[in-house]
Order: C-alpha cells, then sequence, then structure tokens
C-alpha cells in the first residue's frame, strides 16, 4: 500500500514538472513571438520615416559621424554609439536626423532587445554609384547583435533575401533562437 502511494507520488511529481515546463515554454513562445512583433512594426515605422526624410532630403539620413569609428566599434565595445545609426549625436550632443528639426518620428522606439537600455535599433546606409539602401535591425530574442552590416551592399542583386537568410532570426528554431530582425530596403 505504501509502495503504492509513492508510486503516485512519484508520478505526480513527474507530471507536475512536466506541466511547469510546457507552461513556460508555450509562455515563452507566446512573450517572444508578441515582442517580435512588436521590434517588427517599430521598424517598419522607422522605415517610413526614413522614406519621407528621403522624399524631403534627397538622401538618407547619415547612419554614423564618424564611418572609421563605426567601423571598428564592435572590436572597442562603444556600447551605444559602437552601432550605427540615426540616432547619432554630434559634440554638442544635437540629436540628428529623424525627430529633429524636423520630426519624422515624434521620438525614437526604444530597441527592447538592445544590450544598452533606451538604445534604438541599429540603422545602416550606403550608397554605391546611384544605387542606395539601407537596413533596420534589432538583436533579437537572443540580445545579441548576429548582423554585420557592413555585409550590406545596396548593390547587391537581392540582399534582402540573402541577408535574411544568413543573418534574420526564425522563430521556427526556437524562440530564443540567434539571428536578428531585419528589415531592408533596397
Ligand atoms: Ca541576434
Amino acid at each position: 500500500m505504501r509502495r503504492r502511494a509513492i508510486r503516485i507520488t512519484a508520478a505526480s511529481v513527474v507530471l507536475l514538472v512536466i506541466g511547469f515546463v510546457a507552461f513556460y515554454w508555450f509562455s515563452l513562445k507566446a512573450v517572444t513571438r508578441s515582442h517580435v512583433s512588436r521590434v517588427s512594426a517599430d521598424l517598419r515605422s522607422i522605415g517610413v520615416a526614413l522614406e519621407n526624410y528621403r522624399a524631403e532630403n534627397g538622401c538618407y539620413p547619415p547612419c554614423t559621424l564618424d564611418p572609421q569609428k563605426s567601423a571598428n566599434a564592435f572590436a572597442h565595445g562603444e556600447g551605444i554609439f559602437a552601432i550605427p545609426t540615426f540616432r547619432i549625436r554630434d559634440e554638442s550632443y544635437q540629436g540628428l536626423a529623424l525627430t529633429t528639426p524636423v520630426a519624422y518620428l515624434t521620438s525614437y522606439f526604444p530597441d527592447i532587445y538592445s544590450t544598452v537600455k533606451g538604445s534604438a535599433p541599429g540603422y545602416y546606409t550606403n550608397k554605391a554609384g546611384d544605387v542606395e539602401g539601407w537596413v533596420l535591425f534589432s538583436a533579437g530574442p537572443d540580445i545579441d547583435y548576429d548582423f554585420d552590416w557592413r555585409d550590406f551592399d545596396p548593390t547587391d542583386p537581392n540582399p534582402a533575401n540573402r541577408i535574411r537568410a544568413k543573418y534574420g532570426y526564425d522563430p521556427s528554431n526556437g524562440p530564443l533562437s540567434n539571428g536578428d530582425i531585419l528589415l531592408l530596403k533596397q
């Protein structure tokens, strides 16, 4: 009788653990799906602002004031300024580009997956001859930048597909898998 009671208790504990793990897993997937969806929507909003900026100024906003510094920034580990972005500031800390002096965006969207709290998503633009484009990127659920922005070439016949395949976040690999959330304009 006692042995049977122990077996029932052990089975109950196993079921409880399985239930807890399943609940955690599905909750994690739901929260991640919601966050990824929000970041993707933010990137699209910023993309619209970039196009509006270009329509009025004839070019996309600069992604850095110091290309050399940004090019080496990962190695130097300079945090928020390490990643090229439109949210750059000059030495007098004047905000540039999308929020001022013309408010193409009323405020910057903080990237919830950024390693630096409050940091906007990464932004890189490049121009080769008459061909120009941009890429917006969030580190994604692994909170680690996989995308190498120097790999973006607007003259690439299809940079979006190539870069998404190489660096894009894919939830089918698991909610916390690597890859970044990307939006590109060729
Ligand atoms: Ca990532």
